[in-house]
């Protein structure tokens, strides 16, 4: 009896806590990004202008020749097949139609614990952005498959060496099971609740 209503209990809360839990992140620390595809591909910065929100924004400067850099963002792991992840982001970019541009983007991984373990692309938003001034870009993902549990976040430059771009004002949608990984932040609180949820 007393393990139904434990059962009960968690069943109910997980109702009542809702299906998703968001994350904020503006670059108001000092951390920047949580690692780059190619290695040294990124040189990130915390820069003070410009600002979309706060003081601090993300400075991503290209720096490799293929101009297609990925900066990661977000980690999110501990999706279950089904469930839908929402990433946003601010983009300052005052180059309509030309380079440098930025877009979010994404890649699964197959180790949830190695942040560089590649194993698909996700694919992302297309849109570069009108080039003229903040604009929000945003994507969803789903975990259509077993192999597809963690997803890095990209922000994603296209540029030739030396251009540089800014993001500020991140925000990550994921059902309440999954742990969301920012720049020095781990939402910890879901974490323990994946946890609890995976005992049972
Ligand atoms: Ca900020």
């Amino acid at each position: 009896m007393k393990k139904v209503l434990m059962l009960f209990v968690i069943f109910t809360f997980s109702q009542i806590a809702g299906a998703v839990q968001t994350e904020n992140f503006g670059w108001e620390g000092t951390e920047t990004i949580l690692g780059m595809y190619p290695a040294g591909g990124i040189i990130a910065q915390i820069a003070t202008d410009p600002v979309h929100g706060g003081s601090q924004s993300l400075y991503i400067e290209e720096n490799d020749s293929k101009g297609t850099s990925q900066a990661f963002v977000a980690l999110i792991t501990g999706l279950q097949v089904g469930d839908t992840l929402d990433a946003e982001f601010w983009r300052y970019d005052t180059t309509p139609g030309g380079s440098p541009s930025i877009r979010i983007w994404a890649h699964w991984i197959s180790d949830p614990g190695d942040i560089n373990s590649y194993s698909v692309s996700a694919g992302g938003n297309d849109d570069y952005g009108p080039g003229t001034g903040w604009d929000l870009t945003s994507w969803s993902w789903e975990s259509t498959a077993d192999s597809l549990h963690s997803i890095v976040i990209e922000a994603r430059i296209y540029s030739a060496v030396g251009d540089a771009g800014w993001i500020d004002d991140m925000t990550i949608t994921a059902p309440d099971g999954a742990t969301i990984t920012t720049p020095g932040n781990v939402s910890l609180e879901s974490g323990t609740w994946a946890d609890i949820k995976a005992a049972f």
